[in-house]
């Protein structure tokens, strides 16, 4: 079973913009050998961008302090061991993205997320389905992950989620783990980045025929989703890699 190339998981974190964001790297693309943070660049002046929201969020809120050496312990990542920069900042694991600071994300560093894939047998033969939802934020069909909360186990998450922005109850205990790491998300930057634990289970059709789903607050729609190609490619962020993750492990069980 082979996964994407470590390059096709910093995609769009290099090169789409998101809708609250300034042009990455000055509208520069970032030539593919000077992204690792090991190849020197000493040209490279990322445009400096942190959310109002996020610097709103602290002291009474869910970002970490505006001054990063007020953090104490070292940075945590499912990738690994995280490196810093002069500063003191996390610097992201999958190199250079032409945004510094955090974005519009809270946390210096690997901000935990945690992504439930759900799925069926479709109507049409060999075709399977997957809960999905709409993000209100880019309009693009996602996963219903969400963040991890403070001390909250994965299995919490994972059911927390899909009941908020799926609208159904399901015990995820028991869900099999497809993947731990880094997610190519638009919002990351040079140091604040996304990771995810994607977490399967394949669902009985009587069963899945009883859930009545509908979309949360963070969705715009909800709905059984055929894994065609096309749905796939059209995916948030790398969510298309996890659900072929889902679809090979349906095949070879
Ligand atoms: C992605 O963002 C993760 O894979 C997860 O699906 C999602 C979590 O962020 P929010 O939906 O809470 O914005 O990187």
């Amino acid at each position: 079973m082979s996964g994407p190339r470590a390059s096709q998981l910093h995609e769009k974190a290099r090169f789409l913009r998101h809708a609250s964001y300034p042009e990455r790297n000055h509208g520069v693309a970032i030539p593919d050998d000077r992204v690792p943070w090991t190849v020197a660049y000493p040209e490279y002046r990322p445009v400096s961008f942190t959310a109002p929201s996020v610097l709103e969020n602290w002291p009474n809120g869910w970002a970490d302090p505006p001054d990063v050496t007020k953090l104490t312990g070292v940075f945590q990542s499912h990738t690994g061991p995280v490196a810093v920069d002069g500063e003191g900042r996390p610097l992201n694991p999958m190199g250079r993205t032409g945004i510094s600071g955090r974005g519009v994300l809270g946390r210096w560093g690997a901000n935990f997320a945690a992504d439930p894939i759900v799925t069926r047998d479709g109507a049409r033969p060999g075709v399977v389905e997957m809960l999905a939802i709409r993000r209100r934020d880019t309009g693009e069909w996602a996963i219903p992950g969400g963040m991890v909360d403070r001390g909250e186990e994965i299995s919490e998450t994972l059911a927390r989620e899909f009941m908020e922005e799926a609208g159904v109850t399901l015990d995820m205990r028991d869900a099999h783990e497809l993947y731990r790491g880094y997610v190519d998300d638009p919002r990351n930057t040079d140091h604040a980045w996304m990771e995810t634990v994607v977490k399967h289970k394949h669902l009985s059709p009587a069963f899945a025929a009883s859930l009545a789903p509908r979309a949360g607050d963070d969705a715009s729609e909800v709905r059984w989703m055929a894994l065609t190609p096309e749905n796939l490619e059209a995916l948030y962020a790398s969510h298309a890699d996890f659900v072929r993750r889902a679809l090979r492990r349906i095949q070879n069980p």
